[in-house]
């Protein structure tokens, strides 16, 4: 059964005009081991801490700016957000088509409430908290091409053709502002569409970022504002001593225009510095060190890398599963092709090379956590390869084949083949994120002994679900596992409200 909403009541949450309070107890364990002649012992503690939580429930009308917002994600959430927004409905061949949110988390799936009369309840993920809804977000954004965005959708061959004719007239009139462009960051063959370029130094350029948000602010009047990049995939850039390593060093160089600070670590720069939300959809290490300790510092949010949309994500559930029954995956070859611009800027080998980082890192954790399948060290053989095939444009192939040992030394071969638009897996997922890191900056808390409320770490894992290549604070585990990533989000947001996580034990019925 399904219920919209629903409104916690217990003694330790309280519902005010402005926030949700609540007291909720971590249940987690501590480990310790000492040395028994040469052999460790170990022990296990079960450990409660007490947390409270602070929601604030006014929802702030909320602007988001797009780095790339001319490109096909760009272009293609644009133009759904304003279908759902307009109810614009259209004819396919095969029905018409209504608009909707279909891939997105927040606006598309649900949770367990509990059990009514021995039925299972389920509610929509947003109704955990109050969240903004993206029918209401104001676009803006920056593009290095000046093609309005009903151009830059017909460019994309994404949408239906009835629905672009319903869509142009919403988008022909809007036009991204000139974004920086560095040609060594991004593939030579970008160079074509690079004619809306802010100009001057990297310092004028990142106060040209300050000066647009700041405008794009008062002008829509928004209350929050979040900035993501879903602009090209850059290379990654270097990462020197005297550099970028330090907030100090990151901050010098910027004084002397040094050709190695990315146009995207720029962004960063400007949008840490103005408090803004901020979050790397492609794979480059835009986060050198110096930035991220700036976002520490400050307090900001910063959240990537690489939008985790198809292929990476089935990767994160098959090799959860293989390793989670005791299988033990050997060989994981992945094989792409795709023909739209994304697809021609990663047909360079410095591009390339920073999309292979973030997609070939993604069974880690899985792999590190079963020293029965695997030896120390030992790490399935996992290629990546990406083709440019123009002819295919947005609709990506993906291809796998996952080869394990199993029982008595059995082998089991796995191949999926996934065809899909690129561009309608990522669109919903950059909603998410933008919707959840405003969210995030709502939510203040503090454990037992800590005398006052925090948000949380301005290095926001809690988006770790929507990315390929989850940014953590230093000496934080990285989680790739996409139920642990999701149970993660959802139980944050259980405890908010003083529900206990879903821990799936049902155990009134058993
Ligand atoms: P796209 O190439 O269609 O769009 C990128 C846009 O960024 C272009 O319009 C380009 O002119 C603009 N641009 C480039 N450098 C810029 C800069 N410095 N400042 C402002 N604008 C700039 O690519 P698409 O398909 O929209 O993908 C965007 C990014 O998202 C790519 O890096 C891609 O790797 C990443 N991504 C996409 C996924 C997907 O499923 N579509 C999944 C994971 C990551
Ligand atoms: C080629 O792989 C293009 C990329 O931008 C991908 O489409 C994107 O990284 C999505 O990757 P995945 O592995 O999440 O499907």
């Amino acid at each position: 059964m399904f219920i919209e909403n629903f409104k916690v009541d217990s003694p330790n949450v309280e519902y005010t005009d402005h926030e949700i309070h609540s007291v909720y107890d971590y249940q987690t364990t501590e480990l310790v081991h000492e040395n028994r002649n040469g052999a460790y012992q170990w022990t296990v503690k079960p450990k409660s801490v007490k947390y409270e939580f602070k929601t604030h429930t006014c929802v702030p009308k909320l602007g988001v700016m797009l780095v790339g917002w001319g490109g096909n994600n760009g272009s293609t959430l644009t133009g759904g957000v304003i279908a759902n927004r307009e109810g614009i409905s259209w004819a396919t061949k095969d029905k018409v088509q209504q608009a909707n949110y279909f891939g997105s988390l927040t606006q598309a799936s649900t949770i367990r409430v509990g059990s009514y009369n021995g039925e299972e309840i389920y509610a929509p993920f947003k109704s955990l908290l109050p969240m903004v809804n993206p029918d209401d977000v104001v676009f803006g954004g920056w593009d290095i091409s000046n093609m309005n965005l009903a151009d830059a959708m017909a460019r994309a061959k994404v949408f239906d053709i009835d629905l672009q004719k319903q869509l142009r007239p919403y988008m022909e009139h809007i036009v991204p502002l000139p974004g920086i462009y560095d040609p060594d960051f991004i593939a030579a063959n970008q160079g074509d569409r690079a004619n809306n370029v802010i100009k001057g130094s990297k310092k004028e350029q990142v106060q040209q970022i300050i000066k647009d948000m700041r405008e794009f602010k008062e002008k829509n009047k928004v209350d929050k504002l979040v900035v993501l990049w879903t602009a090209n995939t850059e290379r990654y850039s270097k990462v020197v001593v005297g550099l970028n390593d330090t907030i100090e060093n990151l901050m010098a160089s910027l004084e002397k225009n040094e050709s190695e600070i990315s146009p995207s670590t720029l962004y960063g720069i400007a949008c840490v510095l103005e408090n803004i939300p901020f979050i790397n959809g492609s794979p480059q290490n835009t986060f050198v060190p110096g930035l991220i300790d700036l976002a520490i510092q400050r307090n900001s949010l910063i959240g990537g890398d690489d939008f985790k949309s198809g292929q990476t994500k089935m990767k994160s559930v098959l090799v959860d599963f293989l390793v989670g029954a005791g299988i033990k995956p050997t060989s994981i070859v992945s094989y792409n092709h795709l023909g739209n611009n994304d697809g021609m800027n990663l047909s360079a080998p410095q591009t390339f090379r920073s999309k292979e980082i973030s997609k070939s890192n993604v069974v880690d954790d899985m792999v590190a956590s079963n020293a029965i399948l695997y030896e120390p060290g030992e790490h399935p053989d996992h290629v990546v390869v990406i083709k440019y095939v123009p002819y295919v444009g947005d609709s990506k192939r993906a291809m796998d084949e996952y080869t394990s040992e199993i029982f008595m030394g059995g082998k089991s071969t796995i191949v999926l083949h996934n065809t899909c638009e690129d561009s309608l897996l990522a669109a919903p997922i950059i909603l998410d994120l933008v919707l959840l890191a405003e969210l995030s900056t709502r939510i203040q808390l503090k454990a037992e002994g800590e005398g006052k409320y925090h948000s949380f770490h301005p290095v926001a894992t809690i988006l770790s679900y929507l990315t390929k290549a989850p940014l953590v604070p230093p000496g934080t585990p990285v989680v790739n596992a996409l139920a642990k990533q999701r149970a993660m989000l959802e139980n944050i947001m259980r405890a908010c409200v003083g529900l206990a996580p879903e821990n799936n034990m049902i155990l009134e019925y058993k």
